[in-house]
């Protein structure tokens, strides 16, 4: 083969062997998005016991349901104990912040957003919407009470 061929093979074969590699790395990055919840359900809590909390971020105010039980803009939690925080919205997009922990998820219409919560001090711990959803948004102010 003359040369010229030979390292046009070579540029060819080498920026498809680039991409194959970016390629992996997305398809394994995307893959670990996907189940972050799944992973993160089997491997940093464990097998442990934990409650489920149902947000709705809802114009203009948090629901919460626990077991069956709703709360408007207040919940009630064990400090210590393990929580999983399902959020979603109802209406337009809301974003649910917990201002004493920095956590913060969005809330979308149609999307169950995974929270494990777990709270060692008691005491209250302030909910806002971090995201502009209308003009009652500066309402949607909540709370979590840790309980001891
Ligand atoms: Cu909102």
């Amino acid at each position: 083969m003359e040369r010229g061929r030979l390292l046009e093979m070579a540029t060819i074969f080498g920026a498809a062997a680039v991409l194959g590699v970016l390629a992996y790395v997305a398809a394994v990055g995307l893959y670990e998005i996907d189940n972050y919840g799944k992973a993160a359900e089997k491997t940093a809590f464990g097998a442990g016991e934990y409650t489920t909390v149902r947000v709705y971020a809802v114009q203009y105010r948090w629901v919460f349901d626990v077991n069956g039980t709703r709360t408007i803009n207040e919940v009630k939690i064990k400090a210590g104990r393990l929580y999983r925080f399902e959020v979603t919205s109802v209406d337009v997009v809301h974003s649910f912040y917990i201002r004493e922990l920095g956590y913060k998820y969005d809330a979308i219409p149609g999307q169950w957003y995974v929270m494990w919560v777990k709270i060692d001090r008691p005491g209250t711990y302030h909910i806002l919407c971090a995201e502009f959803c209308g003009a009652g948004h500066y309402l949607m102010v909540g709370k979590i009470v840790v309980e001891p």
